[in-house]
C-alpha cells in the first residue's frame, strides 16, 4: 500500500513533486494558502509556467490522485517545500517553514513522516521543525520520522530533473534516512544519497554557493578585462580548453530564488567566515550597476529623456520568471536616472513574439541592450531596426548577439566584459 501524502507548498517544487508522487501512485493532498493556486488547481489548471506540468497536473487531479486544500490533513508523509526568501537585511527569512509546520500539529500522529525540502539555514530541520513537531507531545524520532530532502531541478526541466537527477536524504538518524529514502524511490530513478540533515541542508547552500562564487569570479574578470582592453569572452573559451578549468558565464547579474538567496544563509550564520561568499554575493549584485555605466558611457544622459530599448528581464533565458532579475534593477536605475525605457520580453508580456514589438520598441531609440539571452533574440533583425534608431548602438551583456550581423547593418556593437 503506497503511503498517502501531503504536500505544503504547490509553487515550483512543491507541485511538480506533488504530480510525481501522484503519478507513482499515491494518493495526493497540496497544500496552499494562495487560494488562486487552489482554485487553479482544481481546475486542474497551473499558474506557474513549467514545461509539460499543466498536462501532467490535468492527469492526476482527473485520476483523483492530486487532491488540494488550503490545509494540511491526515497523511503519512507530509513533505514541506514552502519559500526561504531573504529579508532585506538579507537574513534568512523561516517564517513560512514555521508556519508550515505549526499547520501540521493538527493532523500529525504516531508513525507519520515529516520532509524538509526548501533550501534552509543549516540545523533547520533539527533547531526548528524538530522542536515544532514535538509540541504535540510526539517524539522525534521515536515517534515520528523528520528529515531533509533537498532538490537539485533546473526550472524548465524539473518534471525530467525530479526523476532523474540524484538526491541527498538528511534524515534525523539513520532509521529515518533509510525510510524517507525508501518514499523517494517511488519517483526517482538517480542515486539517492543517505546522510544528516545538518549536512544535507549545508550541501543544498553549497551546490547554489559553489555557482554563485563561480559567476562571481566571471563577473569579476569581465570587468578586469574592460579595463584591460581584453575580450573576457575570448579569455574563457581559451581557459576553458585547460581539462580542469571550467569558467561560468559573466552576465548583467545573477537573478532567481536560488543562487541570488542561498549563499546568504551562510553569511548570516558564519559572518566572520563566509567572507568569499559574501564578498561573491556583492560582485555580482554589483552587475547591474555596472551595466548601467557602460550604457551612460553610451548614451550620455542628456535634458531630454534618452529612449533605451531593452531586450529580455528575466532572470534567466526562456522561462517566465523575474524574481531576483537583475534587469529589473538596471530598468529601476535607468528610469530613476531619467532615461526612458522599452522592454520586450515575449515570457514576460505573454504575448506572441513578433517583430512588431521590436519595431515599437527600437523606435527612436539609442541603444538596443541585450539582457537575457531568449532564443527568440537569437535573429533579430538588425537592418529592419537599424533605420528605426536615432543611434545604431547595440550592448550584448551575454555574448550572445550575431556581432557581425549587427556591424553590417551599421549598429556599434559593444559587449559586457570587452
Ligand atoms: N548566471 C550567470 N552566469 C552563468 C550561469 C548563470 O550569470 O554562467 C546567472 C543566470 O543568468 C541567472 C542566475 O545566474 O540569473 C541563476 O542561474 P542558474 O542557471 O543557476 O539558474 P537557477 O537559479 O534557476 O538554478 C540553480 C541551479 N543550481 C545549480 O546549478 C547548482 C539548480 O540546479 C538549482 O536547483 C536551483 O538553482 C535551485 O532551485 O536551487
Amino acid at each position: 500500500m503506497k503511503p498517502t501524502i501531503c504536500i505544503i507548498g504547490l509553487g515550483y517544487i512543491g507541485l511538480p513533486t506533488a504530480v510525481m508522487l501522484a503519478k507513482s501512485g499515491c494518493d495526493v493532498l497540496g497544500v496552499d494558502v494562495n487560494p488562486k493556486v487552489i482554485e487553479a488547481l482544481k481546475k486542474g489548471e497551473v499558474i506557474i509556467e513549467e514545461p509539460f506540468l499543466a498536462e501532467a497536473v490535468q492527469q492526476v487531479v482527473a485520476e483523483g490522485k492530486l487532491k488540494v486544500s488550503h490545509k494540511p490533513k491526515e497523511a503519512d508523509v507530509f513533505i514541506i517545500t514552502v519559500p526561504t526568501p531573504i529579508l532585506s537585511n538579507k537574513g534568512a527569512d523561516m517564517s513560512y517553514v514555521e508556519k508550515a509546520t505549526e499547520s501540521l500539529l493538527e493532523v500529525i500522529k504516531k508513525g507519520d513522516t515529516v520532509i524538509l525540502e526548501s533550501t534552509s539555514r543549516v540545523g533547520a530541520t533539527e533547531e526548528l521543525v524538530t522542536p515544532i513537531l514535538e509540541k504535540t507531545g510526539l517524539h522525534v524520532p521515536q515517534d515520528i520520522c523528520v528529515g531533509y530532502c533537498p532538490e537539485r531541478v533546473l526550472p524548465g526541466k524539473i518534471l525530467e530533473e525530479l526523476v532523474y537527477n540524484s538526491r541527498i536524504i538528511g534524515g534525523i538518524d539513520a532509521a529515518s534516512a533509510k525510510h524517507i529514502k525508501s518514499i523517494y524511490e517511488l519517483f526517482v530513478k538517480g542515486e539517492l544519497y543517505v546522510t544528516s540533515t545538518k549536512t544535507a541542508e549545508m550541501c543544498k547552500i553549497m551546490e547554489n554557493t559553489f555557482r554563485d562564487v563561480n559567476i562571481a569570479l566571471a563577473n569579476e574578470l569581465a570587468k578586469v578585462c574592460e579595463v584591460a582592453g581584453i575580450n573576457v569572452w575570448e579569455v574563457i573559451a581559451l581557459c576553458n580548453k585547460h581539462p580542469r578549468v571550467n569558467f561560468l558565464s559573466p552576465g548583467p547579474g545573477v537573478g532567481g530564488h536560488c543562487l541570488a538567496v542561498d549563499p546568504w544563509f551562510l553569511v548570516e550564520d558564519y559572518p566572520e567566515i563566509a567572507k568569499l561568499i559574501c564578498l561573491s554575493r556583492q560582485i555580482n549584485d554589483s552587475m547591474p550597476a555596472h551595466v548601467f555605466e557602460r550604457i551612460q558611457r553610451i548614451v550620455p544622459q542628456a535634458d531630454d529623456p534618452k529612449k533605451i530599448c531593452i531586450l529580455g528581464m528575466t532572470y534567466k533565458p526562456d522561462i517566465d520568471d523575474i524574481r531576483e532579475s537583475p534587469i529589473v534593477e538596471l530598468i529601476h536605475l535607468l528610469e530613476d536616472n531619467g532615461y526612458e525605457v522599452a522592454v520586450v520580453d515575449p515570457y514576460v508580456d505573454k504575448n506572441v513574439y513578433s517583430t512588431k514589438e521590436l519595431v515599437e520598441a527600437c523606435k527612436e531609440s539609442e541603444l538596443i541592450v541585450l539582457g537575457v539571452q531568449h532564443q527568440v533574440f537569437q535573429e533579430i533583425p538588425f537592418s529592419q531596426l537599424a533605420p528605426l534608431m536615432n543611434k545604431k548602438n547595440i550592448l550584448d551583456t551575454r555574448h550572445f548577439l550575431d556581432r557581425e550581423e549587427a556591424k553590417k547593418a551599421g549598429f556599434t556593437y559593444y559587449e559586457l566584459g570587452v
